[in-house]
């Protein structure tokens, strides 16, 4: 499942300090020669892809970027300092684009990538540059160049990390509301979803993963009941699966056992390699329930499916549990990064 993250930024790079137009001043040397320095470099921005990262979400908030002037030259043969750079952190394959041009700047594709965004201005030059035989006493100095400016948009194809699946009504969408923006309908009746949401779920400065909502699946979801099971396509390239019931159903008679079990034959009978995805039990609507009932419940349905993988008690609605769930999950993809990181060290930052 893709979807495209995206921010339009500003960037405003450093001009260039002036240079000075001084001359010594020193006692008894009555005529000192020229002595003005050069203006210092502004500062420039650049963008780093970096593999910590996966959302452009922090260029939704900050999006006008300057970088600081250079300083000017002074006189002592003083050259002013240039100014620091800018480097913008950018996930991994963000493509980033001239607003006004349509022309592509980067496509950054690996870690540690790098490319410059806005330049920064040169210095103008001291009159100790323009001294010369003919003119030992030269007045002239030349100003900084401005840095360059640019409109730009950021560009992120995003995959989920994370897929939520479940039978119609257990309350996938309220659960991504409860945790990312991603605002999809929610009702009380079956199959209210009909396209995939995408949320992201932020759980910490420069921590976040990407959650998708599908409709919901039923038994015979293969041979075509409910909505089918095409949907199930959109969590092949996830790492988790997030399989929810509603742990207190409406209907007594309802197992939620052999409900897990059904959904799970759904996905062997889709594809053998997505049913064996890492996938946790989340047990949701635990609100309708006094919190002994529902201990008690969660227990009974861990035992009657020898269940040995992660699974939480949550209520969507009111958000209770979700926080140690996201936690739990985040730390579990981070795991997953550094692994696949260690594995490929070709693709370290230098
Ligand atoms: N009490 C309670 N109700 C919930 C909770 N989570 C979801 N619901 C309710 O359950 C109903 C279905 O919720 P949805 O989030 O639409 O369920 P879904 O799994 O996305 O359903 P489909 O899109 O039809 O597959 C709605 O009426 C929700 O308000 C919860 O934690 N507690
Ligand atoms: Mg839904």
């Amino acid at each position: 499942m893709k979807f495209f993250d995206e921010a339009r930024i500003e960037v405003l790079a450093g001009k260039g300090g002036d240079g000075s137009a001084s001359f010594r001043r020193e006692k008894f040397v009555p005529r000192g020669g020229p002595d003005g320095g050069d203006g210092g470099r502004g500062g420039s921005i650049y963008a780093v892809a970096d593999s910590n990262l996966n959302t452009l979400i922090d260029y939704r908030y900050t999006r006008i970027f300057r970088a600081k002037p250079g300083e000017p030259g002074r006189g002592r043969d003083c050259n002013g300092k240039g100014a620091d750079d800018i480097i913008l952190r950018v996930p991994v394959g963000t493509v980033i684009r001239d607003q006004e041009s349509g022309e592509t700047l980067a496509d950054l594709a690996r870690d540690g990538e790098r490319a410059l965004l806005a330049k920064g201005g040169r210095g103008g030059l001291g009159n100790l540059n323009f001294k010369s035989s003919v003119n030992r006493a030269p007045r002239q100095f030349t100003r900084g160049e401005p840095g360059e400016e640019r409109k730009l948009d950021l560009e992120l194809r995003v995959i989920a990390d994370v897929g939520l699946l479940g039978m119609p009504n257990a309350g996938k969408s309220t659960l991504i509301r409860a945790v990312s923006s991603a605002r999809p309908k929610v009702a009380d009746y079956p199959f209210t979803t009909l396209q995939p949401n995408l949320g992201v779920v932020r759980v910490d400065v420069n921590r976040s993963f990407v959650m998708a909502d599908i409709p919901g699946l039923i038994e015979g979801a293969a041979e075509g009941a409910g909505l089918g099971h095409q949907f199930l396509r959109h969590l092949q390239r996830t790492r988790l699966l997030l399989h929810l019931v509603d742990m207190a159903p409406f209907d007594a008679d309802i197992d939620p056992a052999a409900e897990v079990k059904a959904i799970a034959a759904e996905l062997r009978k889709y594809d053998p390699a997505l049913a064996k995805k890492p996938r946790w039990l989340v047990l949701n609507k635990a609100d309708l329930l006094d919190p002994e009932e529902a201990k008690k419940r969660a227990a009974a349905l861990v035992k009657k499916l020898r269940w040995t993988k992660p699974w939480f008690v949550v209520a969507g609605i009111n958000g209770e549990g979700t926080r140690e769930l996201i936690f739990a999950v985040m730390e579990f993809l981070e795991a997953g990064r550094r692994e696949a990181k260690g594995a490929h060290p070709e693709h370290e930052a230098p």
